[in-house]
This record gives C-alpha cells, structure tokens and sequence, in this order.
C-alpha cells in the first residue's frame, strides 16, 4: 500500500539546521521513494498564532518553497502548497475543535512554552494550533506524518482528534489513524549556546543557530563559538550523558555525516573540542552550503516560486474539498 505523507513547516524565516536535520531531510528521502504519495504544506495560517509582518511573511512563504526545493524535494513528486490557500484547512480546523476537549488541549506543552508567563494575553489561535494541524494531516487521509521530537504530542492529539471523530460519528476509519515518523536519533537537535533548549527560530540569538542561509564564514563563526565544556571528546557515549553541548555537537556531526553517535565518537574519542569543530565546520559547509546557494538562486525566481504553490494548492483543493464534502454529509450539514 502507498503511504501518505503530510507534514507543514512554518513561514516564520530563519529555516535553521534543526529544520532541516529533524524533519526536511526526512522530506526528502519519503519524496524520493517512488511507493510514497508526498504533501508538503507551507503553514502560512499557523504562523500567524504570532503576530507577522504582511511583507516579510510573503517572503518567508516563498523561501520556505525555496528551501524544500533546494534541499531536494521535487515539486513534479511532491504535492508543494501554502495552507490558506486551501479553505478547507480552516473549515475542518472549526469542525475538529468542536471534537477536542478542552482537557487535551490544556496540556499541550508547546503552547505553555511558547505563551510564557503571559498566557492571558496570547492568541486563541496560538492554544488551539494543534487542532488547526489535526485538520492539516486528516483531510489528506495522510497515513504517516514526518516531524522533529517537538511535535510528538500534537501528533498524539491529532491521533484521539481522529478516533473521537470517528466514534462520536460511528463512522469506522472514515479519518485514517496517522503514524509519527520521527527519527530515532537527532530528531531534536538544541541551541548552540544552551544544550538544554531547541535550535529555533525564534530565538533571539543568531548564534544559537546556523540557519540554512547562512554562508561560510557565518557557519565557521558560529561553530567557532558553540558552547562546549573543558572535557576532551569522551571514548562512550553513556559519557555524554550530563554533558548536553557536547552531545548536541557530535549530533549534528553524526546525523549530517548519516553516522552513529557511537562512530563519530570513536573517530574523535579523546581529542579536544577546537579539533572536532574544524571537522564539523567543514561538513556543515560541505553538505549547507550548495543548499543555501541554491536557496538565493530560487529566491530570485519569484514567478517560479509562485507557479509552484499554485499548481500544488490546486492539486491539494481538489483532495481536501472532496473531504469536506464527506463531513459536511457525516455531520449533517
Ligand atoms: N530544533 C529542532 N530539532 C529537530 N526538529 C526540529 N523542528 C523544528 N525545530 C527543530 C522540526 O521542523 C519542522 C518544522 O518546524 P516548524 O516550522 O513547524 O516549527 P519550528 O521550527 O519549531 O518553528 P517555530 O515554532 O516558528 O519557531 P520557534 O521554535 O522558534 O518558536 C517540524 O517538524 C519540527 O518538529
């Protein structure tokens, strides 16, 4: 049987190594397989659960086209699009919020973290995002959905959005049951000055990231000045353990290089740290820097860029209006 893919990346600019190494590398590999029918969904209605600039968010749509493709994914295999131009994203996002409990929703840890201590003051959209994503994935009947660690739990949600539906409905596999595709390892890749939180975009610090744009000497730069500690690389990596800038370090290094932790620290077992960055430096800028080229060249090409959207927004309208339809009927609309 063919598998389904869907997953969304949000147009929220500063793409950066933990996009690309937990979710769009997978992309690319799932569009490559010829078994795999692929949608790639440019989230341009979840990015504004934050406030956004008009201008800058058109331009960060495309370069979120840019950056798929320049990573590798074909817009002839894959279904490429921008949600808002699909209204039944919407319209199915309101459906399925009348289906979620409040409960579930409460404890969604991504909107604690990203509400902060001023809860009362963030979006609705920002606490019920994960509804609006359940809606993404189930009008597409996607049977697998590849994500970094962070989206576990909305993948979770998404899975008793769909049984609810069905059950409430008594409508057996009308929503299919999707699976999480995350990769065992580096599927969480953390910030360059602090092991303990994820690589983002919305960090304030630029050097907490090396976002896929970044040119070489950025990259050096930023490597150079990586948060690390006074211990040699260690000979196992239970001896990672309590030392989260190292094990990130040597993540990176291992998940660019398609190696195991366990190998790239026998490569480097006992050697000190301004050694291993050279390494890394040099891969990173091996294996970014025709990407991040290629991403400028794109964004040159605005009409190209568009024309993809369009056609992939078409292609999705006429597998989700379909949906719709069929819960309009369920529902008794
Ligand atoms: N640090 C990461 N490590 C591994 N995977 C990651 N992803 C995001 N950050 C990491 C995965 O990338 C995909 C697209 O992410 P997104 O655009 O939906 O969200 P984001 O990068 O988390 O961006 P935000 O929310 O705009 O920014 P921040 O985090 O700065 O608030 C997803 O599959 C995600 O798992």
């Amino acid at each position: 049987m063919k598998k389904k893919i869907f997953s969304g990346v949000q147009p929220t600019g500063n793409l950066h190594l933990g996009n690309y190494l937990g979710a769009i590398k997978n992309f690319v590999s799932l569009n490559n397989d010829n078994k795999n029918e692929c949608i790639f969904c440019v989230v341009d209605l979840h990015a504004i659960t934050i406030a956004q600039d008009s201008i800058t968010l058109r331009e960060n749509i495309r370069e979120t086209v840019a950056t798929f493709i320049a990573c590798g994914i074909d817009p002839k295999k894959s279904i490429i699009f921008n949600q808002s131009k699909v209204a039944a994203h919407s319209e199915a996002a309101w459906i399925l919020s009348c289906v979620a409990r409040m409960g579930w929703l409460n404890r969604m840890t991504q909107f604690k973290e990203k509400a902060g201590k001023d809860k009362e003051n963030a979006s609705v959209g920002l606490y019920s995002y994960p509804v609006l994503m359940a809606a993404d994935i189930l009008l597409y009947d996607s049977t697998h959905v590849p994500v970094g660690n962070d989206q576990k739990q909305h993948l979770e949600l998404c899975r008793d959005i769909a049984q609810k539906f069905n059950n409430d409905f008594k409508v057996e596999n009308f929503f299919k049951i999707p699976e999480p595709l995350i990769q065992k390892e580096f599927s969480r890749i953390m910030s360059l000055k602090d092991g303990s939180k994820k690589m983002s975009k919305s960090e304030t610090s630029d050097l907490s990231r090396i976002n896929l744009t970044d040119g070489n000497d950025q990259i050096l730069n930023k490597i150079k000045k990586a948060k690390t500690d006074s211990l040699p690389i260690p000979s196992t990596v239970k001896e990672l353990n309590d030392r989260p800038e190292a094990r990130n370090l040597i993540g990176i290094y291992s998940s660019i290089s398609d190696s195991t932790l366990e190998s790239s620290i026998q490569k480097f077992s006992g050697k000190n740290f301004s050694d291993f960055k050279e390494n890394l430096s040099e891969i990173l800028i091996d294996k970014l820097s025709p990407i991040s080229d290629e991403i400028k060249r794109l964004l040159k090409e605005k009409s190209y860029l568009d024309e993809i959207l369009e056609e992939g927004s078409k292609k999705a309208e006429n597998i989700a209006s379909k949906k719709i339809r069929e819960i309009h009927d369920i529902i008794g609309f």
